[in-house]
């Protein structure tokens, strides 16, 4: 690698922190096509879950802008002791208020790019049926973080407790990763007991079927369909509810996080 990357890497991920990101990296697209998420999706099936966004892409495709090159992930840290960053709130804009936050670091950032090094972005939306790509895997190849046996990315200085977001770049960046991060090696996985669901009971993606050993939750131990019964029970328990900022009480739904509560990494110290 030139030495003016790793210094031009420095000053994205640097940036990124400066409006509010917790991380950020930088991943190379041919290497985020060619992830397992992206080799599988189009054949698990089933694509139906939560917040599904209809008619748009097709169920199972993932669409590419034109000479993409590089992607940059950001992620924006949602702690345990801040539960409001992660809650849907019916008719806001961006969904969560961390959501939002990702929006706006991903539009400043990409506003920096373009206007004071003439990096020309695409800023990508969240569904996939939207024109979104598989952020983990795209976290994990930019250097965030690795695959976590609760089939999330997990950073180290925040565990699982981080939601992402990304933008393409049509100039080619640095990549910032992998890294060799691997807590679950020795953990005896709280996170995988802790489902109310027990989506991680059983194994239902075979390295047979699918062609690839990096399956989710890594070894295809995880029900997507349960985690997905979880949400909607979630849904239906919903309620009106004041939240800051806005004029009258409005529907706030609490989707289940006990798999990245349960984790230890990246707690603070008691
Ligand atoms: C659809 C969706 C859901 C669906 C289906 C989930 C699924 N995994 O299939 C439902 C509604 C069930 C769901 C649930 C949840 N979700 Co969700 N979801 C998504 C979405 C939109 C797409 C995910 C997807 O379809 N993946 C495709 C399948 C095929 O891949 P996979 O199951 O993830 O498994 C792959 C990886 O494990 C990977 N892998 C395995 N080993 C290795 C090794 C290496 C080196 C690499 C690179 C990759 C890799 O390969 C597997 C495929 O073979 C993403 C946003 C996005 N644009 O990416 C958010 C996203 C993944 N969800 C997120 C979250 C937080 C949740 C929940 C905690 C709910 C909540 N409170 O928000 C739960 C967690 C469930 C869990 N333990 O995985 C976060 C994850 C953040 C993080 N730290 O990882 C994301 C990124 C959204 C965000 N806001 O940032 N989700
Ligand atoms: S609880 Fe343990 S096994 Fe589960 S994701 Fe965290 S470190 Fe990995
Ligand atoms: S989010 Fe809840 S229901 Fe879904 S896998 Fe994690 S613990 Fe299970």
């Amino acid at each position: 690698m030139d030495p003016s990357d790793k210094v031009i890497a420095k000053m994205i991920i640097e940036k990124a922190r400066e409006f509010g990101a917790c991380a950020a990296g930088i991943a190379d697209v041919q290497a985020v096509k060619h992830s397992p998420s992206h080799l599988i999706y189009g054949k698990i099936g089933n694509y139906k879950t939560v917040g599904n966004k209809e008619g748009q892409i097709k169920p199972g495709e993932v669409v590419w802008p034109v000479g993409a090159k590089s992607a940059i992930i950001i992620a924006f840290e949602h702690a345990e002791l801040k539960p409001e960053m992660d809650g849907w709130i019916k008719g806001y804009n961006g969904g969560t208020p961390g959501n939002r936050m990702l929006i706006s670091i991903n539009t400043k950032l990409s506003q920096w790019l373009e206007k004071e090094h003439g990096i020309n972005t695409t800023k990508l939306r969240y569904h996939i049926e939207s024109g979104g790509i598989l952020l983990k895997d795209a976290a994990v190849l930019a250097g965030l973080g690795c695959i976590g046996k609760n089939n999330m990315l997990v950073t180290p200085q925040f565990g699982p407790r981080v939601r992402l977001r990304a933008m393409l770049t049509d100039t080619v960046l640095p990549s910032t990763g992998p890294v060799a991060f691997d807590p679950c090696e020795d953990c005896d996985m709280p996170c995988r007991t802790a489902c109310p669901q027990g989506a991680f009971r059983e194994k239902i993606y075979s390295e047979k079927k699918f062609g690839i050993d990096q399956l989710p939750a890594r070894t295809g131990v995880f029900n997507r369909a349960l985690c997905n019964r979880q949400m909607v029970l979630d849904e239906n328990k919903s309620e009106n509810m004041n939240i800051e900022g806005q004029d009258v009480p409005k529907r706030i739904i609490k989707y289940c996080r006990l798999c990245e509560f349960s984790c230890p990494v990246g707690r603070p110290s008691p």
